[in-house]
């Protein structure tokens, strides 16, 4: 192959892949933006009115209608701090119990992830049992999100930073799909942006989280460019360079040479992202 064919090769790679890492990460954006707008919601409507303006009903119209904002996004959903000292008053007042996040495959017909069949959450000093729900995710609705791994550090870094934080690519509940979870903490008055984590802990009511279904949503992003016969996409969390962690694309695909690899800017600073595109075929 001529040195010019190459470099016009490496140079279509180059543009294809900046292309679609340039497009995810502006959709990927401007859904973290909305989640951002949905906390405000919340806390204006839910905690700063009484008695609350928003129930699971008007919860699920508004999250419903306004999903279009959120391309990459499966369901947002919304968690109050409960301590175990009001646990008993708060379960009286819903009229159900916090439930226990079930752990490991839940692909099983056995494992269907029906809030009615789990166990309640064991004793702690504190949950995070979801209150209200956007439909696509009702199966999270009274489940403690400080019972599963993933969505607990998330909970914790969010409050303690007061900024939108990622957890590492895991599967989602129910779908089972590769994804990750954006959460942003609720306070119960306005920080000044220079309040310290303790601060900003004690203050903490609640959590907004919303699930990035990356294996769907990012397939049908990439579809609408048409070029899968093309180059084959990959997505990874290279938060640990030396053990990245695949957020999407499939694991064993054939060495066709080139590689080019475009940066990703999710908006957690304590995450790295980056996309690795290849041809599909040797020329
Ligand atoms: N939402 C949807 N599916 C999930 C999930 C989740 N977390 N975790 C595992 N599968 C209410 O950070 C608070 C949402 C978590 C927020």
């Amino acid at each position: 192959m001529s040195l010019n064919l190459v470099l016009r090769r490496k140079e279509t790679l180059a543009n294809m892949c900046d292309e679609r890492a340039r497009m995810l990460q502006d959709q990927f954006n401007v859904s973290m933006n909305h989640v951002h707008a949905l906390a405000i919601l919340i806390s204006t409507f839910h905690h700063g009115k009484k008695p609350s303006a928003i129930d699971q009903g008007t919860f699920a119209a508004y999250t419903a209608r306004t999903a279009f904002e959120r391309p990459l996004i499966s369901g947002v959903a919304y968690a109050l701090r409960v301590k175990h000292s009001e646990r008993a008053e708060f379960e009286k007042r819903y009229g159900w119990v916090i439930k226990k996040m079930e752990s490991g495959d839940h692909s099983s017909v056995r494992n269907e992830y029906m809030p009615e069949n789990l166990d309640p959450a064991p004793t702690n000093r504190e949950y995070a049992p979801v209150i209200l729900s956007q439909e696509s995710v009702s199966h999270i609705l009274s489940i403690d999100m400080m019972s599963g791994k993933e969505d607990c550090e998330n909970i914790l870094r969010a409050r303690a930073s007061g900024k939108g934080v990622l957890t590492s690519p895991f599967k989602l509940l129910k779908s089972n799909h590769l994804g990750v979870v954006l959460t942003f903490a609720l306070y119960s008055s306005i920080l000044p942006p220079n309040a310290d984590p303790d601060e900003r802990i004690r203050a903490t009511i609640g959590y907004l989280g919303a699930s990035f279904d990356v294996e769907t949503l990012v397939e049908k992003l990439l579809q609408q460019l048409a070029s899968k016969q093309t180059i084959v996409v990959k997505v990874f969390d290279t938060t640990e360079p030396l053990t990245p962690i695949t957020m999407y694309g499939s694991d064993n695909e054939d060495d066709t040479g080139l590689l080019h690899t475009s940066s990703l800017e999710f908006g957690d600073p304590f995450r790295r992202h980056e996309m690795r595109c290849r041809f599909k075929q040797k020329p």
